[in-house]
């Protein structure tokens, strides 16, 4: 039996909580992006979950800054609503779909993932969210299609780290069909049970739980079925560190670091690293789908 997010939540968490919901105004407005209710998946793990204030204050989201801290400080003038997402490329029904109109139908269920960064730290995130096939099963992806590919807003008036050319935005990220059709892969709406905070990528984020956490793009604008592998924006950056995959492998070290082993967020003083486990855990669930792949050249 899955613990749920309420029985494990940590004492800091109501108060942080509260302050999350008297800040979001656009609650009640907006349609149920997350439901204390959502139902637990059988995929989640029984890892217990990260405080809310570990995965709301220590955050890579460079469009606010490089600095984990600015995400939290700089995010919450990010208006979320309105939202749209433009889908299109190889898809039957392309559009420019209102985010009510994304999430319609698509059961939001909570799912407890690990999450590995490439930088080598890790924590477990309660997200609210549901398959990213359901989505792409409803628009109806043509034959020819062959990758997903996925972009960031781009707002330099809202975002402030847009201002630093050092990254080609908007940030990109993309997915093989069969690794965005796989039901481990879902479009997060929020967290413990709430709205998803801005600083992880509010209204509507990837969550792709074996790979390495920049392929989990946040804040999505746009969804392309295109019959190429797009282009990404850490591999545009450097592309011998950064490969397309980016599954996260602990026997592939990245050339500056090793991926052996991973420092989980939020043990305290004297919490220990772990290793890291091949796929981060999933590989009973996704190693089939790179059988015939030399993961050593698709890193
Ligand atoms: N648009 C966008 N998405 C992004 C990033 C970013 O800088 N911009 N950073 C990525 C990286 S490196 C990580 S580790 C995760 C962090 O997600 P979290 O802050 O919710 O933990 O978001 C990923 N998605
Ligand atoms: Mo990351």
């Amino acid at each position: 039996m899955p613990l749920k997010w309420s029985d494990v939540t940590p004492k800091p968490l109501s108060l942080n909580r509260r302050q999350l919901i008297a800040g979001a105004a656009t609650l009640l407005a907006s349609p149920a992006l997350a439901r204390i209710e959502a139902a637990p998946s059988k995929y989640s793990t029984d890892a217990e979950p990260n405080s809310l204030e570990d995965i709301s204050t220590y955050n890579n989201f460079y469009e606010f800054g490089t600095g984990k801290g600015d995400p939290a400080a700089y995010a919450g003038g990010l208006t979320v609503d309105p939202w749209s997402v433009v889908i299109d490329g190889l898809v039957d029904k392309p559009g420019t779909y209102d985010l009510a109109d994304v999430v319609k139908g698509q059961p939001l269920e909570e799912r407890i993932y690990r999450f590995r960064c490439v930088e080598a730290w890790s924590m477990v995130v309660p997200w609210i969210g549901f398959q990213l096939s359901g989505l792409l099963e409803r628009v109806g992806v043509q034959p020819g299609a062959t990758f997903v590919a996925f972009e960031t807003l781009l707002r330099p008036e809202e975002m402030p780290g847009q201002a630093s050319p050092f990254i080609d935005w908007p940030y990109r990220e993309g997915l093989r069909l069969d690794e965005a059709m796989h039901p481990l892969t879902i479009l997060a709406t929020g967290l413990y049970g709430e709205e998803m905070p801005k600083q992880n990528g509010a209204p509507i984020r990837l969550v792709v739980p074996w790979k390495y956490g920049f392929k989990s793009i946040k804040s999505i604008v746009r969804i392309s079925l295109v019959d190429k592998m797009p282009l990404t924006t850490w591999n545009m950056l450097q592309p011998q560190e950064y490969g397309f995959y980016s599954n996260v492998n602990p026997k592939v070290d990245h050339p500056r670091w090793s991926q052996a082993s991973e420092r989980p967020l939020g043990g305290g003083l004297f919490a220990g690293r772990q290793d890291t486990l091949m796929f981060n855990g999933y590989e009973a669930e996704v190693a089939s789908m790179y059988a015939g792949q030399d993961l050593a050249v698709d890193y």
